[in-house]
């Protein structure tokens, strides 16, 4: 069960953020505020505390919040992002992180990690090798992981930006799996759901408590999801998408 989640403000400067997909053209702030605050009203209907911090008008991208912390039972990891735009955008998590929790832990230079690239499966965490996440920092995260009795691995990955850009671990050993990851050796025992090409952005689901929240328009990922037998909620997230983001990275959840 998840009791608490931290978001963050979109920045007026949103539209500077970092994309791979110019095509899908700039994000309109006012709307990315519409959306945001959406999401945070279905988050608090999943049952979770929202913690909304302020925007951060230094960093465009800081309102994809999860990248700067993997929050888990026992302690918070501080990351350390891997895009030089980002870097910086760690350090203001740390105060914030200290109400919730007595042991912080951080990633150190030359420790990459971004926490878009940590899949949690119960006691044991996935870390996407991606190219904001290097081995020194995956490195560091399964060692305190291991300091805190539970376990982390790496995943080799050669195409997507997160290793949560495409695959979400919805519990109950159900798996969406998009992309490169569909036919991975390492996820071969998990109740794979395939996310179809035409929706992969729709792989970036969450579960919080009862619910998944699932991108609006996606429909055959709706689908699927209901059919597992999940109680689906739906958000807009197409400022967002714009600049690679999806429903996880806007959120920590603990
Ligand atoms: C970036 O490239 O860092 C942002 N534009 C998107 C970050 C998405 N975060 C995530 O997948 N956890």
């Amino acid at each position: 069960m998840f009791t608490q989640t931290i978001v963050r403000t979109p920045s007026r400067t949103l539209a500077e953020g970092i994309t791979s997909a110019p095509d899908l053209g700039k994000p309109d702030y006012e709307k990315a505020l519409v959306q945001h605050n959406a999401y945070i009203d279905t988050l608090k209907a999943c049952g979770v505390a929202v913690e909304v911090l302020a925007a951060d008008e230094r960093y465009p991208d800081a309102c994809f919040v999860e990248d700067v912390a993997v929050c888990t039972p026992a302690f918070a990891m501080v990351t350390s992002p891997g895009a030089p735009t980002r870097m910086g955008e760690e350090e203001v998590i740390t105060g914030v992180l200290k109400k919730y929790y007595n042991a912080i832990e951080h990633i150190q230079a030359p420790g990459t990690l971004e926490g878009g690239d940590v899949m949690m499966v119960g006691h044991h965490y996935y870390i996407g090798l991606s190219e904001r996440t290097n081995r020194a920092g995956a490195d560091q995260l399964i060692a305190a992981l291991v300091k805190y009795g539970m376990t982390g691995s790496v995943v080799e990955m050669n195409e997507m930006l997160h290793l949560k850009t495409g695959l979400a671990y919805l519990e109950d050993n159900i798996l969406l799996v998009a992309g490169e990851f569909t036919d991975k050796a390492e996820f071969k025992d998990f109740r794979r759901i395939e996310i179809p090409e035409a929706e992969g952005y729709a792989a970036n689901c969450i579960r919080v408590n009862d619910h998944v929240i699932v991108p609006e328009g996606y429909p055959e990922t709706r689908a699927k999801i209901e059919a597992a037998g999940l109680n689906v909620l739906t958000c807009d997230t197409s400022e967002f998408k714009k600049l690679d983001g999806g429903l996880s990275c806007l959120s920590l959840r603990f």
